[in-house]
């Protein structure tokens, strides 16, 4: 058991109750054809839950992770672009800030009919997609992976083509909320540089607030940057041209990176399905990992740091986004062995068996905050994201001390959003959709 999860000892929920815990939240947020995260504070589409989300019914009902896919990708934009939120037209108007109208997605060329955001989020959506097909193969499967291929190519093309403000072969962010991460403290120097002020959100009226703890949450003053940084893009109608002369937020984040990578070595396996030549995803996979090593892995860390193009330094926090390339199959030995050094360090806590869950950031940093959102709790999603690199590169061992300690979360807390990094305790959400998925993913 996990200390201070478990004070009462109660017996640890079974793995039937809890696969019945997690196909009822999946089915619970299904709305006829996507899946929000969570009814409460998400009720529209967001592209990187979606791919966790299609991966979790890819064990139940394979019909709704194409479904979800499909939705989601039919909102892709003429660049390539997969936006991060898409808009229920059904959803209750003012249900979230910032909604359709702040976004204005007409106002770009090539924007889709339906109204999205015009940010994008890590692109996990091949890998999800290759992992569904492998999870449960069949005709529909293979005419869905037709359908999406071009798609994802699309995608890949424009995060590595329009995107490449730093000229290396990674894809930069316009906005924290593009590494899906939002108030990381990886975010915390290249945001002090954004221009703004708490009386820039007195125009508007945050909801996420009335639905969750304001002291889990982001705070006024980030979501005074937030809304800024989107205002500068939306100016520019969401162009990426120029940036550099005219935003003040550019950053290439390890994650987004990382699935970047991690996407081409899956099309490599889905063009194989969909009979179309893989080489060139694996040369593409190959130049993205070493682009990755050469720019955003520091040798005097040991770790992965996002790199700040405005000032052309890394940036010093030591977060969890800094373990996620271990997902890269072809990631150098050395930098293996370092991120299982820095993940099995105290900072971390990786272990065969783990006395406490993953956090988000470095447990011993003077900013790490255990209630706030993406400064310290635990979430499943950089769990999985873990895991899964842990089976890559034949650490069974840790990937099931892993796997035993996101399952405990869920077993005591439920399917929250997140969880508190000592005690388990459940914030945010309480029936949150990646949750519930890579939950199933977990235990199969
Ligand atoms: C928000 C939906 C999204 C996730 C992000 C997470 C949060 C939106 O929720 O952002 O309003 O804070 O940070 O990763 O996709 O679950």
């Amino acid at each position: 058991t996990m200390a201070g999860i478990d004070p009462g000892g109660t017996p640890p929920t079974g793995a039937a109750e809890l696969r019945a815990l997690a196909v009822a939240t999946l089915e619970g947020n299904w709305e006829h054809d996507h899946t929000v995260p969570s009814r409460t504070l998400y009720p529209h589409q967001w592209s990187w839950d979606s791919a966790f989300i299609a991966l979790g019914w890819a064990h139940l009902r394979p019909d709704r992770a194409w479904r979800e896919l499909r939705t989601l990708f039919a909102a892709q934009w003429a660049d390539g672009r997969v936006p991060h939120i898409v808009f229920n037209p059904a959803a209750r108007v003012g249900s979230y800030f910032p909604g359709p109208d702040f976004w204005d997605s007409a106002v770009a060329d090539g924007a889709p009919a339906v109204a999205t955001s015009g940010l994008v989020q890590p692109p996990v959506h091949a890998l999800a997609a290759w992992l569904a097909y492998r999870r449960a193969p069949s005709a529909t499967a293979r005419s869905a992976l037709r359908w999406l291929y071009p798609r994802l190519v699309a995608q890949q093309r424009y995060l590595t083509g329009a995107r490449d403000v730093g000229g290396a072969g990674l894809a930069a962010i316009v906005h924290p909320w593009e590494s899906g991460l939002d108030n990381s403290p990886a975010w915390d120097e290249p945001l002090a540089a954004v221009p703004a002020d708490a009386a820039v959100l007195r125009a508007y009226r945050r909801h996420d607030t009335t639905h969750a703890d304001a002291a889990h949450r982001p705070t006024d003053l980030d979501y005074a940057r937030y809304v800024a940084l989107v205002e500068s893009y939306r100016a520019g109608r969401y162009r990426d041209e120029g940036l550099v002369g005219r935003h003040p937020f550019l950053v290439e984040c390890p994650l987004v990176n990382t699935a970047l990578g991690a996407a081409e070595h899956a099309l490599a396996e889905i063009a194989t399905v969909v009979g179309v030549d893989p080489g060139g995803h694996r040369e593409r996979a190959g130049r993205i990992t070493a682009a990755l090593v050469e720019r955003l892995y520091d040798p005097v860390t040991g770790t992965f740091h996002p790199r700040d193009l405005r000032t052309g330094r890394l940036v010093p926090a030591r977060t969890a986004l800094g373990l996620v390339p271990l997902l890269l199959p072809d990631l150098p030995a050395g930098q293996v062995e370092a991120v299982l050094t820095e993940a099995r360090s105290p900072r971390f806590g990786l272990a065969a068996r783990m006395d406490r869950p993953l956090p988000s950031h470095d447990r011993t940093a003077p900013d790490f905050e255990p209630l706030r959102y993406w400064r310290g709790p635990s979430w499943l999603n950089l769990g999985w994201l873990l895991w899964q690199g842990l089976r890559t590169h034949g650490r069974p061992e840790l990937a099931a001390g892993l796997a035993a300690s996101m399952t405990a979360l869920v077993a005591t807390a439920g399917c929250h959003e997140y969880f508190h990094p000592d005690t388990g305790a459940g914030l945010g959400s309480p029936r949150f959709g990646w949750t519930a998925a890579l939950l199933l993913d977990v235990l199969a």
